[in-house]
Formats: structure tokens, sequence, C-alpha cells
């Protein structure tokens, strides 16, 4: 492939893939969109999309999955129009919230699409066709019955089940209460231009906002704000950030402290608990989420994420670190980055 356009694979369907391309879009790298499967690319390690395509030493392409990393790179690779704040603690936090809308806020997500029936119907209707629209109906009837029960037989990975269902969707209300009031006052979670959690939270919306008809719904009827945020995200390519426009430390948006406190609630008692459950070898994952008994599958992605997030934590200088803490002190996300035993 000699042309300078970055290949990126995915499908509209895919909240990840949304999330890469509304970045791509917004920091001007010339890339093509791919929606099939083709033998002249490379094979991810991992069956997923999206998939990027970077060029190796030797001029072949490798495919590269997981858009966390894949963003990194590609502020190493493309100067300019950052989506990571300047503020080692402010990028902290974004990278906090990115990790909630990726792996948070897809468990909404999924489980709207894949629990109820209108969105089932949906769903299993529309979503094949991604593959390629000329199929005859008969494949697609076909495709639609098979395509659906996979995915209803996989609800359990992101913990949907009957116990669990009124913890996802009080979330996904107080997610959208809260980023509502947020947008009441800044254009983005990170201020007046986007943070990669900008583009994570948005990736998960293009579905739960203006697809699936049971979240999409309560967009509607509550969130027209948000509905209007994430068409806007689809393409900020002209956009003019300044250099200024991060959240700052000295005037850290109440409406994002909130944010945290609901990340707090819900994801963090998740991944401590699931966390745990791996280093133990328990076969399922039992904690309470907002006073509700919270029970899953152990999900090892997700240990490596609170891993990352250590990383990150552990990373900073000792002033950024506690000027972290600061941001973070009684909103449950402290817990993340304590020693065990001191929160
Ligand atoms: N952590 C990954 C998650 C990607 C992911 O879960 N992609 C889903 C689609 S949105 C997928 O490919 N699932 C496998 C499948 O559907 O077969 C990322 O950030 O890119």
């Amino acid at each position: 492939m000699t042309d300078d356009l970055l290949p990126l694979r995915g499908s509209p369907g895919s909240p990840y893939t949304r999330k890469m391309l509304g970045l791509v879009r917004y920091r001007r790298i010339p890339y093509r969109f791919i929606q099939v499967e083709s033998d002249d690319l490379p094979k991810p390690k991992v069956r997923l999309v999206p998939v990027v395509y970077f060029e190796g030493n030797d001029g072949q392409l490798v495919a590269e999955v997981d858009s966390t990393p894949i963003i990194r790179r590609l502020e190493d690779e493309y100067p300019g129009r950052s989506v990571i704040p300047a503020d080692p603690a402010i990028a902290f936090v974004n990278y906090l919230l990115e990790d909630y809308g990726d792996e948070w806020l897809t468990k909404a997500m999924f489980h709207y699409r894949w629990y109820y029936d209108a969105d089932i119907e949906m769903a299993g209707s529309v979503l094949p066709h991604y593959a390629d629209v000329t199929q005859s109906d008969e494949r697609m009837q076909a495709a639609k019955r098979a395509f659906s029960e996979r995915q209803i037989s996989r609800l359990y990975v992101v913990g949907s089940n009957d116990t669990t269902a009124s913890v996802i969707e009080a979330s996904y209300v107080r997610f959208m209460e809260t980023l509502n009031a947020h947008l009441k006052a800044f254009p983005f979670l990170m201020g007046a231009r986007p943070g990669s959690a900008d583009f994570a939270c948005f990736g998960q919306l293009t579905q739960l906002t203006q697809f699936d008809p049971t979240p999409a719904a309560i967009a509607v009827a509550r969130f027209p704000r948000i509905h209007a945020w994430v068409s806007k995200m689809e393409d900020h390519g002209g956009l003019e950030p300044s250099e200024e426009g991060w959240v700052t430390f000295e005037d850290f948006p109440a409406t994002l402290t909130a944010l945290l406190e609901e990340v707090g609630r819900t994801y963090v008692p998740v991944i401590l608990a699931n966390a745990r459950a791996i280093e133990e070898g328990l076969p399922e994952v039992e904690t309470e989420v907002d006073g509700r008994t919270w029970t899953q599958e152990p999900f090892p992605y997700q240990a490596k994420c609170l891993q990352w997030i250590r990383v990150e934590y552990v990373k900073l200088d000792e002033q950024d670190r506690e000027r972290v803490d600061a941001l973070l002190a009684g909103t449950g996300c402290e817990r993340l980055v304590a020693k065990p035993g001191a929160v």
C-alpha cells in the first residue's frame, strides 16, 4: 500500500470504530475507511474492529487493534490537534474518562441492544447489512437470526443479566444527566477542545442516542442537547482549538467532578471486584453498585484496563500525583490508584 492515507477498518455499528472515525476527522489525519475484510490486508492478533494498519519498519503494513493505544501512537506520528491535555493531571482525568466510556458505557450500549425485543429487532435487521447491502433478503433473514443469537449469548461478557439490568439502565440515565449538565457550560468533556475521552463517550453514544430505539428514545425525550452533541462530534475537522482550550486544575468544573463521582459509583467497584476475582481465580465477580447487587463473569481484559490506569498514575511525578489525588478525592475514583487497604 503506497498511498499515504491511513487505512482504518471497521463498521458503522461499532462504537469503537465511530470513536476512531471521529478522532481521525478531528485530527485531520488523512484516512481511508475500509468496511470489508480483505485478504490484501494483514490480520490483527485479535479479531476486533476497529483495525488501524500502520507501516512497519520494513514498509509492510501491521494491523493493530485497541483504540486507546492506537490513539497515543497517532499522537506520535501526526503532530498537532492533540487529544491529550497538556497538563498531566488533566491528561490523567482524560485517560480515566476515556476508559470509563470504552469499558462502562459500552455495557449500556451492548445491554440495550441485545436485551429488549425492539432493540434486538432493529440491530438484528440492520447490522448484518453493513457487511454488504446487496445481499438477498433471504440471506439477511438467516444472518439476522444467527447474528442476534450470537450477540444475545454474549450479553454475559459485559455483565448484562436480569440482576444487573436495572443498575446499567440507571447508570446510563445518570451519565446522561451529568454530561448534559456539563455541556451547558462546555462544548466538550475536556473543555473548549475535545480530548480522547470525548471521542470514547461519543463512540458509544452514536449507538445509544441515535441507533438503538430504547436508549435513543430516552435521549430524544430528555437529552436533545446530547443528541446534537453526538451529531456534531462526528466531524470536528473544522474546529480550530486553542492551546488553552483544556479545562484546568485551578478551575476544575464541578460537573466533571460529578462525572468522576458517577465513575466512582459504578465502574470503580466493578473493575476492582473484577481484578480481585481474576487474581483469586473466582468463577464469578460479585459486588454492589449503588447499593444493588452486581454479578458477572470475570473479564480478563478489564483487569488489564485497571493495570493501565495505574501505569498512567505511576508515570506522573509526585507533584502531579498530588494534584490528581486532589481531583479524585471523595469521588470514589481514588480507590483505583490507592494502595490496598488505604481507602
Ligand atoms: N478495546 C477495543 C474494543 C473493540 C471492540 O470491542 N470491538 C467490538 C465491536 S465494537 C468487536 O470487534 N467485537 C468482536 C465481534 O463483534 O466479533 C477498542 O478500544 O478498540
